[in-house]
């Protein structure tokens, strides 16, 4: 058993071997394993997985070096409502988290861990969030007894040597425990200890609830770094795009769960605009943070180095992007397999048919769809073809813009501009969209989630808010903020706008704003393009697709305001005056 960190004794890792020594007494693992990230760790590793069944083979020819994971049928994605933020005072975890007293978490969880990984390795995984070298990374080490999460880690995240010798030179880490334990929904907790930079997660092997530098570090844990240093830690894509005079202007978007981020984040352009030299560049996906720099705009960060995507509706028409970056490397999880062993998903229209669905059984349409909702792939940045280079600067890319975006079938035009900082913080606050299968409970309730960060913010939206209008200072120079809606439905149940590349022309009108050279109509939700305002050349709208796209629906609007006081005052007195201001202006203009 190899309990000690292979550095320099007496080093600043001192803190981190003793919390490993502190975890092997009380979890009791046959083995620990410090993990280096190298090719030759990888490969026993997923030998092992091949060995017991944790990972099946895909066809070497089609899909070379990728695999197959069949999770528990329990354990298909996030769960918000084990999900705790432990602050000493519940308050400021807000009414937006479930809490615990911090006392209470560490011995219910100790309690669960204790002797938990007798039997097994444990893995010690020290990762760096963001690039290697830059001054807004942030590293982590996650203790976990899973070697799958190994293998994801080492996809998503900076893993090994480089991020052990960045954590020597800080000091300082995010500490992430998990273990798969009994994978019993009865005794599966995720809890945060934003104070202590401490995670602690029992009973899923799954996504956000496993893979803790993802959501766990990234998002709840550097929120509430990111509001006491005077940052921005968001659930947000950042794609670049070029326009034929090679300017590229960079877009951070936030959109909640299986909403769109990768596949607006890898956009192919209509035919027309790649015929003139438009390009669109994938910074980041899902995860964004974001600080002001000496010039006043936000630079933006992806904190992570690979995609853990939604599989379903992935095809070579929506998103070719996605498509091309999984074909080598790639594990994908609770997927279904054609004859020939190729992974196959619902939506793929690759004229293939699975025989076995996600469960390992075979594929009955009358049962279950082959793929699970959720179900995912993995798989590392640089496989993407349209990765921006710009990804692995350590200064990150100026923000021209901020989209806020939800499934909304209903009321929401395709896009709309906010009057200025307020108003767009307003926008995020007040956000609203349908439930997706990437949460367990129910699929399609409508649901306030500001700034899709209602799983994710580490603290009280209240305080949240209040932070993102404190970026507002006399020599800011912030992005514009607007919201849009791929998602609306016509009166038969089908969407009214054909989405994917065609978005491009949404965000040509978006950088034409921050450019002063498009124009838009005033109205009191914001600022819309009017029909005229878009590119809509080759696309074919009904005249009831261009009403519901391009109109504002002002008795509908009427509700949603009130709605959307009625959301805000939950936060009570802790509440922005400013923001309830802008509400309350916004609701008088609609009458
Ligand atoms: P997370 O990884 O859970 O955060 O999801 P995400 O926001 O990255 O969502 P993703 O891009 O994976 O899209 C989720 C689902 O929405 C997929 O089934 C897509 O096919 C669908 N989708 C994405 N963009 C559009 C769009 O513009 N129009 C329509 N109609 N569907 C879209
Ligand atoms: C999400 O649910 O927003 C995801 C997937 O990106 S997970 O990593 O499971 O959080
Ligand atoms: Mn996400």
């Amino acid at each position: 058993m190899n309990a000690e960190v292979p550095s320099a004794a007496g080093s600043r890792l001192a803190a981190l071997n003793r919390w490993v020594a502190d975890v092997a007494a009380l979890t009791k693992p046959d083995a620990i394993h410090w993990c280096d990230g190298s090719d030759a760790e990888n490969a026993a590793l997923i030998a092992k997985m091949q060995a017991d069944g944790t990972l099946l083979p895909l066809n070497p020819e089609t899909h070379p070096n990728s695999w197959l994971h069949r999770s528990h049928p329990d354990d298909v994605a996030r769960v918000e409502h084990l999900t705790f933020v432990c602050t000493p005072e519940r308050e400021d975890a807000g009414p937006n988290n479930h809490w615990m007293p911090p006392a209470e978490a560490h011995a219910k969880m100790d309690a669960l861990f204790d002797g938990c990984m007798r039997g097994r390795t444990m893995y010690v995984i020290p990762y760096c969030m963001g690039p290697i070298d830059s001054p807004l990374s942030r590293c982590g080490v996650e203790i976990t007894d899973s070697p799958y999460v190994v293998a994801n880690m080492r996809l998503m995240t900076r893993m090994g040597a480089p991020a052990l010798a960045r954590i020597e030179r800080e000091g300082s880490f995010v500490k992430g425990l998990h273990s798969t334990g009994e994978l019993d929904p009865e005794r599966r907790f995720i809890v945060h200890f934003p104070e202590e930079l401490t995670i602690k997660s029992y009973g899923s092997g799954y996504g956000g609830n496993a893979l803790l530098g993802k959501k766990c570090h990234a998002l709840r844990i550097a929120s509430h770094q990111a509001r006491k240093e005077g940052w921005l830690a968001e659930h947000m894509l950042i794609l670049g795009i070029e326009n034929p005079q090679g300017d590229t202007h960079y877009i951070a978007a936030a959109f909640p769960s299986a909403c769109g981020k990768t596949n607006l984040a890898m956009l192919i352009p209509p035919e027309g605009y790649r015929r003139d030299g438009w390009k669109v560049w994938t910074v980041g996906d899902d995860i964004c943070w974001m600080r002001p720099g000496a010039d006043g705009r936000l630079y933006a960060i992806n904190p992570e180095a690979g995609f853990f995507g939604v599989a379903p509706g992935t095809s070579a028409k929506s998103n070719p992007n996605a498509l091309a970056s999984i074909q080598s490397n790639t594990i994908f999880t609770n997927v279904g397999v054609t004859a020939d062993n190729q992974p196959w998903w619902e939506g793929i229209d690759n004229g293939q048919v699975p025989v076995t669905d996600w469960r390992g059984e075979p594929f009955d349409p009358a049962k279950r769809p082959a793929a699970h909702p959720n179900s995912r792939f993995t798989v590392s940045a640089k496989q993407c073809p349209s990765y921006s280079p710009m990804a692995e600067d350590p200064h990150g890319v100026p923000i021209s813009a901020i989209v806020f975006g939800g499934r909304r079938a209903s009321l929401v035009p395709l896009v709309f501009e906010a009057r200025d900082w307020t108003h767009g913080v307003l926008v995020g606050a007040a956000m609203g969209s349908e439930t997706t299968a990437a949460a367990t409970g129910a699929v399609g309730v409508m649901r306030r989630d500001p700034m899709a960060m209602k799983p994710f913010c580490g603290y009280n939206f209240a305080d949240y808010f209040a932070h993102w209008l404190s970026f507002d200072t006399p020599g800011a120079k912030l992005p514009k903020v607007f919201h849009v809606n791929w998602f609306r439905k016509g009166d038969d149940g089908k969407f009214l706008w054909p989405g994917f590349g065609d978005n491009l022309r949404v965000l040509e009108w978006m950088i034409g704003r921050v450019e002063g050279k498009a124009d838009a109509v005033e109205t009191p939700i914001g600022l819309l393009p009017g029909e005229a305002g878009l590119n809509l050349e080759g696309v074919a709208l009904s005249d009831e697709a261009r009403d519901k796209l391009f109109g504002l629906d002002r008795a509908g609007w009427q509700a949603e305001f009130a709605s959307i006081g009625e959301y805000l005052a939950e936060y009570g007195p802790r509440l922005p005056r400013a923001l309830l201001d802008e509400q309350e202006r916004i609701a008088k203009a609609l009458g």
